[in-house]
C-alpha cells in the first residue's frame, strides 16, 4: 500500500515507500490466503520489511529509473536509432538528466532476435561506455549483456553493474567474472534464447515458477562468490511469457520482495503494453509503459527500466507527489 492513512503497526516494504500490514499466502495447488502480520514469523516480517543495501552506489529507498541504451541495428521499439557511436552518445547525455543508471546493450534480446558475435557486441558497447567516462559522465552504468567477454571489456571501459537477461545461465564464465570484478549483477528470469522462448511457454504456477527460478539463480551466484548484498532480481517481463504470463507477474510482483533483495521490473514499449494499448508501434508505447512503471512503483520496485526517462522522472515525480499529499 502507498496510502497515507497507514494503520499504526504497518511494516514497510523492504525499507521504502510502502506499507504493509497483511500479506497473501500463496501455495502451489491451494487458493491463497490472505493473513494479517501476526500470522507471519519474526524471521519473514524482517525479509518482507528490512531496507534493501544500496545496488550500484544508489540507495534503494526511493524508486530508481534505469534509462535503457540500445546499441544494434535490430532492438525492437529503437533498432538502428543509436547504432553510430555519435547517436549512442547523444542520447546517453540526454538521459543522463533524468536516469539513475544507464543501462547499456548491443544486442537485442528481442523474441526471435539471433546472436551478436562477442566482438561485435564489445564493439558497440566498450567505445560508448569508455568515452562517456571520459566525458566526465558520473552515473552507475550496466551493461546488457549474457557474454563473460562483453562484461569484461565493458567494467574495463567503466561500466559498474552487470545486468545478464539470463541470471547468469547463458555464459559459464560469467558468475566467475562478476565475482572477481566485484560489481553489483542484476539477475532476469527467462528460458531458453530470445530465439526460443516465445515458442509456446509454458509454466505450472507462473509466479511461483519464476519465484522459485530466481531464488535458485541467487543461490547459484552467492556460491559463485557475489554476496548477497550485491544482487537484485528481475521477473523478466516478456522473456519467455505470454500476456496471462505478463499480467500474472504484474499483479502480484510484490511478492519478489520476499526473495530479500532490490526488485527491477522492465516492462517498457513490450508487446503486450501494444496488446492491451491498442499501440503497434513500439515507440508509441509510452503511455501504457508509464502506467505499468507506476503500477509497479506502488508495488515497490526498486528500479524501473525504461525508454522515455524524462517522462518516467515526472510520472514518478507527479506519483510520488500525488500519494504523498504534499
Ligand atoms: N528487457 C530487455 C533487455 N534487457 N534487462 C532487464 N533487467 N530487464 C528487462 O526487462 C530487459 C532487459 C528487452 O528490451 P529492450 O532492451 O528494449 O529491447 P532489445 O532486447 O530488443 O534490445
Amino acid at each position: 500500500m502507498s496510502d497515507p492513512a497507514r494503520p499504526t503497526g504497518a511494516l514497510p516494504v523492504a525499507g521504502g515507500w510502502c506499507w504493509f500490514d497483511r500479506v497473501e499466502v500463496i501455495a502451489r495447488g491451494s487458493r491463497s490466503e490472505v493473513v494479517g502480520l501476526g500470522d507471519l514469523t519474526k524471521g519473514d516480517r524482517q525479509r518482507l520489511s528490512m531496507p534493501r543495501p544500496g545496488f550500484g552506489g544508489l540507495s534503494m529507498d526511493c524508486p530508481r529509473i534505469m534509462g535503457i541504451l540500445n546499441i544494434t541495428p535490430d532492438s525492437f521499439s529503437d533498432g538502428g536509432l543509436f547504432l553510430r557511436p555519435e547517436a549512442a552518445l547523444m542520447q546517453a547525455r540526454r538521459m543522463a538528466d533524468g536516469a539513475d543508471i544507464l543501462d547499456i546493450g548491443g544486442e537485442s534480446t528481442r523474441p526471435g532476435a539471433a546472436e551478436v558475435s562477442a566482438d561485435e557486441e564489445t564493439a558497440r558497447t566498450a567505445p560508448v561506455i569508455a568515452a562517456l567516462r571520459d566525458g566526465g559522465l558520473a552515473l552507475p552504468i550496466s551493461i546488457d549483456t549474457r557474454k563473460a567477454a562483453v562484461a569484461t571489456a565493458a567494467f574495463g571501459a567503466g561500466a559498474t553493474i552487470l545486468n545478464d537477461v539470463t541470471a547468469l545461465r547463458f555464459d559459464p564464465a560469467m558468475a566467475g567474472v562478476a565475482a572477481k570484478a566485484g560489481v553489483p549483477v542484476i539477475l532476469m528470469h527467462s528460458i531458453e534464447t530470445p530465439a526460443t522462448m516465445q515458442d509456446d511457454p509454458r509454466y505450472d504456477d507462473v509466479l511461483l515458477d519464476v519465484y522459485d527460478a530466481l531464488a535458485e539463480r541467487l543461490a547459484v551466484a552467492r556460491a559463485a562468490g557475489i554476496p548477497e548484498d550485491r544482487l537484485a532480481i528481475d521477473p523478466g517481463i516478456g522473456f519467455g511469457k505470454t500476456l496471462e504470463h505478463n499480467l500474472a507477474l504484474l499483479a502480484r510482483l510484490s511478492l519478489f520482495h520476499n526473495l530479500g533483495v532490490p526488485v527491477l521490473l522492465g516492462a517498457s514499449r513490450k508487446r503486450f503494453i501494444g496488446t492491451i494499448g491498442a499501440e503497434a508501434e513500439a515507440a508509441r508505447r509510452m503511455p501504457g509503459s508509464l502506467a505499468v512503471a507506476m503500477a509497479g512503483v506502488a508495488q515497490g520496485m526498486q528500479m524501473i527500466r525504461v525508454h522515455d526517462v524524462a517522462e518516467t522522472r515526472q510520472a514518478l515525480r507527479l506519483w510520488q507527489a500525488a500519494t504523498r499529499g504534499y
